[in-house]
């Protein structure tokens, strides 16, 4: 059965499609595996749960999810059930009944997908076996102290014997085609492939470890990737069995892909194996239907953290929360890779320009990190970004003391302690330690938190700017859930999402999408251009961050898995034809191009970029006339639209 795909110039709300022949599904059975099935870690959770949706739109009964067994997951999310499918069914039971228990349902997100989820615990009794099975297969040994590692050899272990008896029993129909993520499932995939077992598969890595570790190190990355010694990087960091792990998936793979185009070139050198498909990550984009609703629950929300400001600051708030920007950075605590290193330097330097200029405008920033809780980390943080500053206050108060001590001395008096400071150095001194506010939420958001009782949804959407200025990010889905909110936020040209947003969009300030040159310039560079990003964000009107919200929103589309979930299409084909090609082949093999399309400048914007920010209208009145404003903005997104259909290459089209 040819496999053959037809480039079309059909569009998704004016983005490049392609029609891909439809894969004959009933004959198929598609199985997603990830230590993140169920199992919320990072950002590979958002993926898998994210495109579920589109996947079971496409495949049905015939898609199932394959994760890890944790009670208090299955309690929360997961419906169990009976497998309607006799062979999956009898294959479970294989290993139930050999002491290694499977469970299966329905997980309970948008799409409901099958998930077959392996407890690996109660299967743990089998580790030193497996162990040398894996040895004997491929010299890969595990330490038995890395117990991360030996979890994912039993969920490994176990993922290859259900695929040996699901196969044995279907023999060449439906075939099985299997998709793995991230070193953790790669286990699986190695047992597999060594043991010629008839499954078509994908590995999808979603960083390299050596790139997060490597990173972490302060070494100078992308500018030495075909230097390092990366089995002696590995070695030294003791973590060269999962780099083992992690390299013999993805040269196992019939398809290896990753999230981005730096990462794949990352993989390139650090695994040794070109990605052969780009599959960036989406988000399942819903839609309103009422037009300005993110407005509505951006100041809704916005309302509920003003509440926590208040209480948080009780006693001390002597600044306007009507003139208050809410600024936030999220993920996982790794201080330099996130750029809350170049966050914080950059902060203390727009406190710096907003007193110079005597703005009104008060910032007030969240680090939302899982982070061990003592007072150590909150306090190095917070101290971090005000202790310059404080000492330069305290300088220049210092001096005024002085001063007006030597003058009372040179009188013959001894100075009046109560007027010796008048209240313009208390004003000086207080706004010091207020301008910029910094609060550090130790934990991810939830509902249920006495501190701060907002979902991060929630929280993002009360916020005016999402501030990620990483390092190391392979896709990094905090900017793009910034964007499909209809908040700006701040990435940079190291991160997956940055990149794409650079390729795809033209002028992505004027989006609210601010990149900063992290690649091409020093960190002092880009601390500047940072500061500058976030000091002119302070100056806009409310109105002018109105129109940019929008804009910000209009992005949606492009990173919807709609659209985007076309790319895992690919990847799929192409295991199946490299697989089965007798059964399955398509042609061209090339993957489907998209370069060359980009959304256009908005239509109110002048030809230059740096002007984009400031050259939305200006009113001098803040407060009102909003929904005019919104009006015009609904026509420019009108003719933009239009505008979309600007000519974009689809690469080689197939007579
Ligand atoms: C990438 O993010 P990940 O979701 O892969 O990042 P993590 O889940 O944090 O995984 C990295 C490793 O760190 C471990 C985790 C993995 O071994 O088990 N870890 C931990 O030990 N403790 C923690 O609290 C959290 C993680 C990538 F970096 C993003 O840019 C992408 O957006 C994302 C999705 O593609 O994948
Ligand atoms: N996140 C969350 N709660 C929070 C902060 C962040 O659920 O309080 C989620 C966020 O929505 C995103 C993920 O954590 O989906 C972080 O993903 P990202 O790709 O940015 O980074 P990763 O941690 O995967 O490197
Ligand atoms: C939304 C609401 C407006 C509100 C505005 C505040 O757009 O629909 O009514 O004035 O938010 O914006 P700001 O950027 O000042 O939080």
């Amino acid at each position: 059965m040819p496999l053959t795909r037809s480039l079309s110039m059909s569009s998704l709300s004016g983005l490049p499609l392609w029609e891909e022949e439809e894969l004959p599904v009933e004959n198929l059975l598609l199985f997603e595996v990830a230590w993140e099935v169920t199992n919320k870690v990072g950002g590979i959770y958002t993926v898998i749960q994210t495109k579920a949706k589109i996947t079971v739109d496409e495949w049905g009964e015939n898609l199932f999810m394959m994760g890890p067994y944790y009670e208090h997951n299955i309690n929360t999310q997961v419906e169990k059930c009976e497998p309607s499918n006799p062979a999956i069914k009898k294959a479970m039971g294989a290993l139930t009944e050999n002491g290694c228990p499977v469970y299966f349902g329905r997980w309970l997100i948008e799409g409901s997908p099958y998930v077959i989820l392996f407890d690996t615990k109660a299967a743990a009794w089998n580790v030193d076996r497996w162990k040398g099975d894996l040895w004997d297969t491929c010299g890969i040994g595990l330490p038995f102290h890395d117990i991360e590692a030996n979890d994912s050899l039993i969920f490994g272990s176990m993922v290859a014997w259900f695929f040996k008896e699901l196969t044995d029993q279907l023999g060449d129909s439906p075939n099985v085609l299997a998709h793995f993520h991230e070193w953790q499932a790669g286990a699986g995939l190695i047992l597999c492939r060594s043991r010629k077992i008839p499954i078509a598969s994908i590995f999808t890595t979603h960083a390299t470890l050596l790139g997060r570790y490597l990173c972490a190190g302060n070494v100078d990355f992308y500018n030495n990737l075909d230097k390092f010694n990366i089995d002696q990087e590995a070695g030294e960091r003791q973590i060269y069995h999962r780099y083992c792990l992690e390299r013999a998936a993805a040269h196992c793979a019939h398809v290896f892909t990753t999230v981005s185009q730096i990462t794949a070139v990352e993989a390139t050198h650090m695994l040794h194996r070109k990605p052969d498909v780009v599959t960036p990550n989406g988000l399942n984009i819903r839609k309103f239907s009422a037009m300005h609703e993110f407005q509505n629950l951006h100041s809704t929300n916005k309302g509920r953290i003003q509440e926590f400001i208040r209480g948080h600051f009780y006693g001390h708030l002597d600044f306007n929360l009507q003139k208050t920007l809410f600024f936030f950075i999220a993920g996982r605590y790794e201080f330099s890779n996130k750029g809350a290193d170049i966050f914080l330097e950059s902060l203390s330097r727009l406190n710096y320009l907003l007193r110079v200029h005597k703005s009104d405008v008060t910032v007030v920033v969240f680090f939302i990190m899982p982070a061990k809780t003592n007072n150590y980390n909150i306090e190095t943080l917070k101290g971090q970004a005000v202790r310059k500053q404080l000492w330069d206050t305290a300088h220049t108060v210092k001096e005024k003391f002085g001063t007006r001590l030597y003058e009372a001395l040179l009188k013959g008096d001894l100075p009046d302690m109560n007027t010796i400071l008048d209240r313009d150095d208390f004003t000086i001194m207080k706004r010091a330690i207020y301008a910029t506010q910094i609060v550090f939420h130790p934990e991810f958001l939830s509902s249920a938190s006495p501190l701060l009782p907002m979902d991060y949804e929630e929280f993002v959407r009360g916020c005016h700017l999402g501030v990620f200025p990483s390092y190391y990010e392979p896709w990094g889905y905090t900017p793009g859930e910034c964007t499909v909110m209809g908040i700006p936020s701040v990435t940079t040209n190291l991160s997956g999402f940055g990149c794409f947003m650079e390729e795809h969009v033209s002028d992505p300030t004027a989006y609210g999408i601010y990149i900063v040159d992290r690649r091409f310039r020093s960190a002092e560079e880009s601390c500047n251009q940072l500061t500058q990003f976030m000091f002119g964000f302070c100056q806009q009107s409310r109105r002018q961050r109105i129109i940019q919200r929008n804009r910000t929103e209009r992005l949606s589309d492009l990173l919807d898995w709609r659209y985007l979930g076309r790319f895992y299409m690919h990847a799929r084909s192409l295991a199946l034809s490299r697989a089965f090609p007798e059964k399955f082949w398509m042609e061209p093999l090339a993957p489907p191009q998209t370069e060359g399309f980009r959304y256009p400048r908005p239509g109110s914007v002048p030809p230059s970029p740096s002007a984009s920010v400031h050259s939305t209208p200006h009113h001098s009145d803040e407060e009102d006339g909003d929904e005019e404003e919104l009006y015009d903005e609904d026509e420019e997104a009108k003719r933009d639209r239009q505008n979309i259909k600007a000519p974009f290459s689809l690469g080689p089209t197939p007579e």
